[in-house]
Formats: C-alpha cells, sequence, structure tokens
C-alpha cells in the first residue's frame, strides 16, 4: 500500500519558524566569507610545502581558525559594504584583522603576559604547542598579516593604489607603539597598581579600541569614503571598542569560564586596571549604554549626509555589541 504524500486535513499547520536573529544568523554571510578565507591564507601548501615548519603553521590556524566571533572583520565588511564599497575589496583586510587579533591572544595568553591556559573553549595556543612555538607563531601571523592586505586586495579600480597605502599604513599604526603593543604595555604595567580614569581609558584606548578604531575607519576608506566619512567611523570605532572592553571587564565579573571560553574572574585576580574596579558594575554597565546610545546617533546623523549609507546593519552590530553574552 501506498504511503500518503500529505499530511492528513485533520492535524493542526505546524506554527512557522521563528526568525533566527542571532548575529551568528544575521551576519552569516560575512562569517562565512571571512572563515572562508582565512582557511585559504593559512594553507600551509600554497607557502611552504616542505614539512619543516608543519609545527608552526599548525599552530597558526590551531590559534586562528575554529572558533572567535569574528567581530572585527564582520565590522569591517559592513561599514565597507554600507558605504556601497565591494566586498572583495574589504575581505583581504577583514582577514588581516582577524589574525592580527589571534596574534595578540595568543601573546596575550602567554605565561609572561595574562597566562590564560583557556582561549575559544580549548587549550590556549602554548598549551597546545609549547611556549616558544606560540611566540613564533604570533610572529608569523604578523608578518602575514600586512602580506595578505597588500598581495591580496585586488588592484581592480575598486580601491586608489593611495587608499590602499594608507590603509595598510593604518594597520602598522595599530600593530605596533601606536596601537595594541602600547595597550598591552600599559595595562600590565598597572596591574596591582593604584590607577585612575585616566590611565584607564589610555589602556582600552589602546589595547581594544585601536583595531576596532582601524576596522571601521578601514571599512570605510577601502570603499572610497569621503575623509569626513572615514574620520566619523573612527570615532564609532573608537566608542564601540570601549563599549566592548567594558563588556569584556562586566562578563569577566558575571559569567563562567565555561560560557567565555576563557578563564573568568580573572582581572579580580591580578588586579587589573578595568571599568568595573574603577567605577562599579553598575556605573559601568551605564557607560555601555551611553556609549552605544552615542553610536546610534553618530550612524544615524552619518548616514543623513549627502554621501549617506544604510546605517540599518551596523545599527544591529551596536547593539550585538552592547548586549552580548560571550
Ligand atoms: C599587535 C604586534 C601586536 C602585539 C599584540 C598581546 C598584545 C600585543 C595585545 C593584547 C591585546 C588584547 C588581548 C586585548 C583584549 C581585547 C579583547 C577584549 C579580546 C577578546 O575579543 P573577542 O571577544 O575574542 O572578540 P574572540 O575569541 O571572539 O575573537
Amino acid at each position: 500500500m501506498q504511503m500518503p504524500l500529505s499530511q492528513p486535513q485533520s492535524q493542526p499547520p505546524s506554527p512557522p519558524a521563528e526568525p533566527d536573529n542571532s548575529y551568528e544568523a544575521l551576519f552569516a554571510s560575512s562569517i562565512l566569507r571571512v572563515n572562508q578565507s582565512l582557511e585559504r591564507f593559512l594553507d600551509k601548501q600554497a607557502y611552504d610545502p616542505s614539512p619543516q615548519a608543519n609545527g608552526l603553521w599548525e599552530a597558526m590556524r590551531y590559534g586562528t581558525l575554529d572558533g572567535g566571533k569574528r567581530i572585527r572583520s564582520v565590522l569591517a565588511m559592513e561599514v565597507c559594504k554600507a558605504c556601497g564599497g565591494q566586498e572583495n575589496t574589504v575581505l583581504p583586510t577583514a582577514c588581516a584583522i582577524e589574525l592580527i587579533h589571534a596574534q595578540s591572544l595568543i601573546h596575550d595568553d602567554l605565561p609572561c603576559m595574562d597566562n590564560d591556559d583557556m582561549r575559544r573553549g580549548k587549550p590556549s595556543v602554548h598549551k597546545a604547542f609549547g611556549e616558544s612555538t606560540a611566540v613564533l607563531a604570533g610572529d608569523a601571523l604578523i608578518a602575514l598579516a600586512f602580506g595578505i592586505i597588500s598581495k591580496e586586495t585586488p588592484l581592480d579600480g575598486s580601491v586608489s593604489p593611495q587608499r590602499l597605502l594608507s590603509v595598510i599604513g593604518d594597520f602598522s599604526d595599530v600593530t605596533s607603539i601606536r596601537g595594541l603593543v602600547n595597550g598591552q604595555f600599559v595595562d600590565i604595567l598597572y596591574e596591582g597598581q593604584p590607577f585612575n580614569q585616566e590611565i584607564l581609558e589610555y589602556i582600552h584606548v589602546y589595547k581594544t579600541g585601536a583595531l576596532f578604531r582601524f576596522s571601521m575607519g578601514a571599512g570605510a576608506k577601502l570603499a572610497g569614503a569621503p575623509d569626513f566619512v572615514v574620520d566619523r567611523f573612527v570615532t564609532l570605532g573608537q566608542k564601540l571598542g570601549l563599549a566592548f572592553q567594558i563588556v569584556d571587564d562586566l562578563l569577566d565579573i558575571a559569567s563562567s569560564s565555561e560560557a567565555l571560553g576563557k578563564t573568568a574572574g580573572k582581572d579580580q585576580l591580578q588586579e587589573k586596571a578595568t571599568y568595573p574596579a574603577f567605577f562599579g558594575v553598575e556605573a559601568s554597565r551605564k557607560q555601555v549604554d551611553q556609549l552605544s546610545q552615542e553610536a546610534f546617533t553618530l550612524l544615524e546623523e552619518t548616514a543623513g549626509m549627502p554621501s549617506g549609507y544604510d546605517s540599518k546593519a551596523l545599527k544591529t552590530l551596536v547593539g550585538f555589541i552592547a548586549n552580548r553574552i560571550h
């Protein structure tokens, strides 16, 4: 006997599925493109088919692929698209951002830095591969990141060589004494030391803010946006970077190692200079809300200008950054 192909009439129709409005679902296309390109850029065979450095490549891949929210690269991609730019133009820079971010986490986890055994829900790179390999993997990722922006950005007229050079120059600021390295130095310097608001802001502006500023500014630059729009996105990156770091510090207090994929509660143990330590949890939360409100206003103002853009996706991203739970 043949089975009926349709449901009997008497059964009620199943309710329509709820739309998935998570960050991962809404930005799946940008996340996928970044992940696929990272996989390609970290293909050992393409660079060095000899077996000697296999362990180094494995460590670089382990620290970069398979994990991470990709928030900075998504910001670069979404700003570029919102400003009318091509996805292919920004993709190499978006990947370079993730390589530097991964490197900063690998080095941050080292025993001589923040000393964490866990990252992205698995043993940190020095735990899995040893300290010297972790240092070298980070070093190699920095140089690779510069190579990817300069060699892989298509020179097909979608971006001028001058603009591209200016992005590479900005990238060198972010990765140097004008960016993350500076922030990390001062962060460690003030561990267990008295600090004030000025020091706190300084650490955050450099340690986390720099990469957010670069991500948004580069997205706009690579889209060919006018300088005043680029400047606005840099300001926006500054606000979002600060909000992101304050939320990170709040989650370190309120969340679990399991949920975060890294050791929770470390800031207090290491007597870190954080917003919650200085202002308290409630006032820090208010600062995040204030910053996201300012980011919304900036987005709306800029979108309304003659060379305006569609700010919908970017507003959604601001909301995710302010309210993230991991
Ligand atoms: C760039 C040359 C160079 C050196 C780096 C070690 C160092 C110098 C800087 C450390 C910077 C650092 C670890 C900042 C913390 C930023 C932060 C909140 C990281 C967590 O970012 P998420 O949550 O991580 O986006 P995932 O795992 O999701 O990618």
